[in-house]
């Protein structure tokens, strides 16, 4: 060490600010945000990848707990920096928001949000090594607990380690995050090989390397086809209307466009939009721009066949964008993310450029391709017809929620005021009786449902608007569904998914969270829906006393001590096991929430100071799709053990 002047010390503060308030940076100190700092360090390489000089990307998981990712780029510069007095390299990696950016005449397309967290990453790992390979010669910076270089500078500049062959250059940054800011710091292979398949659909011809040095593993993932392949992975395991996707590029001005779509025989519609390969989950600008072109293009199509007659009126978007599947990706210079959470494209010129390019080359190809433009035709009828047959289903169930009771077997709460309001959702009528028992009736309503509800994957809106369970939801929330939804007038500030712990309470909270994707998608983006999460277990230990939860300070007694514990799952029992002190008498699993008496029910899952509940939210649009079409495919088997496994961690924050 012995290498810090004074601007490395304001460094070192900067990096002090994002360890002490590490959400603020990647989001969560969770799985979540550990894999942030995997994408962080990605998204560098990929930009360079954009820019034109780099085209394999190897990403290592060590044995040791670290992470490698290395580029054949052109290397981080490692001159001396003109302003800061220390090499480019680790201005890089050590000032805070000074990233890939700060040469914008060549990253033209950098993501604007991503790709300048490299010093974040840092500040959050006990340990980083970079290398580049520039000019025949290979440079290694290291810094260990939260940035601090160990390398000494030689007149300002980075030793040279050994030689390299002229044309081998490019970037390698291997790190092994903290594990006093982590609560995990054990990467998840499956999140990793998963991020990176998308990246290799998102950008066609790019070669990802992946080693995993536990299982010895590796893969190769490189998509000639891009987005293209990307949509048949999607599709899948559905059955398609065309023989292929419809894929389509274009530029307009500087806005590059790409488009890929395959039309499939669900009742639903799914656009994942990509900005500089940024999910952006709200869509904005660039998914208008595709909706409105298409629906023009089909439309006058239409008339001009004479699918659609004279006295017709046209094809709402919904009838032609029945049964989508698609993928909308561009690269803008300079783009704009707005909303709460910058998941929208603001961007106007978006619009221009996507619905320009889309409605060009898409007569283009449905010109040569009648057949496929027949399939669109027929598919955007069969809606057209449906659309009115269940207009009249839904005006019927709108005109039922007035005039009769149709909220079910729906408890109200006797407040009257939707911010104090919440709504338990809760599996079969037996835990429904003791939730009404336990609850608070002043705030909390309960709606029992009883059994399954209907896939609304697989049905028209006519059939679901049949369906009772859905029906007493609707009623009960009180703000309709589908185009007439105005979430101004939910009844309650929270929707909670209480279900028992097992298969098929997963299921049925599945099933759930589908419909308020696809029909209330509102109630999700804006954070009102919640699953509640009952204990697993209650374990009766014996502590001594200094041990004990409320042992006063001084007392050091050795006096055993019996108590008992709710314990919410596998992992916090593992944990508990180990403290010291604590000898365990008996352990009860709870089989589901009927075992409950309504005192235990109100202290574990009803009572807001104590219960735990989950938010649902989307992070990932595509992942979103991919849970709710996997598991409704109709292969039992896998679609079992992907309900265990991953829903509750794919779907939901915590
Ligand atoms: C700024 C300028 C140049 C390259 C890079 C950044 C760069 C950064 C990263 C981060 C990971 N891999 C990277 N590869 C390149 C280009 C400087 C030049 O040679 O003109």
């Amino acid at each position: 060490m012995g290498n810090y002047d004074g601007s490395q010390i304001v460094i070192l503060e900067g990096l002090e600010a994002v360890r002490k308030r590490p959400g603020m940076y990647i989001g969560s100190t969770g799985k979540q945000g550990l894999h942030h700092l995997i994408w962080e360090i990605l998204d560098n390489s990929i930009d360079e990848h954009l820019a034109g000089f780099c085209s394999e990307i190897s990403i290592t998981l060590q044995k040791d707990g670290g992470i490698t990712v290395q580029d054949n780029g052109r290397g981080v510069p490692v001159d001396l920096h003109p302003t800061k007095g220390i090499p480019t390299v680790r201005v890089v990696y050590t000032i805070l928001h000074a990233g890939g950016k700060f040469d914008n005449a060549v990253y033209k397309v950098s993501g604007g949000l991503h790709g300048v967290g490299s010093s974040v990453v840092n500040a959050l790992s006990k340990k980083m090594i970079v290398e580049v390979r520039r000019d025949g010669n290979v440079y290694q910076d290291c810094y260990e607990n939260g940035g601090h270089p160990t390398v000494k500078l030689v007149k300002g500049l980075l030793p040279v380690i050994k030689t390299c062959r002229k044309k081998d250059t490019g970037t390698k940054v291997t790190f092994y995050p903290d594990p006093e800011i982590f609560e995990t710091v054990q990467f998840k292979s499956e999140t990793i090989k998963k991020k990176l398949k998308e990246i290799a659909y998102l950008n066609k011809n790019l070669k990802i390397n992946y080693t995993d040095e536990f299982t010895n593993e590796t893969i190769t993932y490189q998509e000639e086809y891009g987005i293209k392949s990307f949509v048949q992975y999607l599709t899948r395991e559905e059955t398609v209307l065309q023989e292929e996707p419809v894929y389509i590029e274009g530029k307009s001005g500087d806005i590059e466009v790409e488009v890929a779509f395959q039309y499939t025989n669900n009742y639903s519609e799914q656009i994942n939009a990509f900005c500089n390969r940024i999910n952006v989950i709200d869509g904005g600008t660039l998914v208008t721009g595709f909706k409105t072109a298409l629906t023009r293009v089909l439309n006058s199509y239409a008339r001009e066949l004479g699918t659609l007659k004279e006295k017709d009126d046209n094809f709402d978007g919904k009838d032609i964008r029945n049964g989508i599947v698609c993928i909308i990706s561009i690269k803008h210079p300079d783009p704009q993310f707005e909303g709460q959470t910058k998941t929208k494209l603001g961007n106007t010129d978006a619009k221009t450029a996507v619905d320009d390019v889309f409605s060009t080359e898409v007569e283009r190809y449905l010109d040569k391709h009648i057949n496929v433009l027949q399939t669109l035709l027929d598919n955007a009828m069969k809606s057209y017809n449906a659309r009115r047959a269940s207009d009249k289903a839904r005006n019927a169930v709108l005109k039922q929620l007035h005039d009769v009771d149709t909220k079910g077997k729906l408890a109200a709460c006797s407040s009257k005021k939707p911010e104090e309001c919440e709504v338990y959702i809760v599996e079969g009528d037996s835990a429904g009786g003791t939730v009404k028992t336990a609850r608070n009736r002043k705030t909390q309503a309960v709606l029992p449902l009883r059994g399954k509800i209907l896939n609304v994957e697989k049905a028209t809106l006519e059939k679901i608007l049949l369906n009772n369970e859905i029906k007493s939801m609707i009623a009960s929330f009180g703000c309709g569904i589908g185009d007439e939804f105005d979430i101004e007038k939910l009844r309650y500030n929270k929707i909670i998914i209480l279900t028992d712990a097992d298969v098929d309470g997963a299921h049925i909270s599945t099933l759930l969270l589908t419909f308020f994707y696809r029909f209330m998608p509102q109630l999700i983006k804006e954070g009102k829906v919640y699953r509640g999460l009952p204990p697993l277990y209650q374990v009766e230990y014996e502590t001594t006393e200094e041990h004990a939860e409320d042992a006063p300070a001084k007392k050091k007694g050795k006096k055993k001590k019996k108590q008992t514990k709710y314990i919410f799952n596998d992992h916090e029992l593992e944990k508990f096991k180990k403290i010291p002190g604590n000898k365990l008498l008996a352990v009860q699993r709870y089989k589901g929430l009927g075992e409950m008496d309504a005192e235990q029910l109100w202290e574990t899952t009803l009572n807001p100071e104590t219960r735990i509940l989950a938010q649902v939210c989307i992070n990932d649009t595509v992942e979103a799709d991919e849970i709710t079409t996997t598991l409704m495919s109709s292969n039992v088997p896998p679609r079992r053990a992907f309900i265990m496994e991953e829903a509750q961690y794919a779907t939901l924050d915590v």
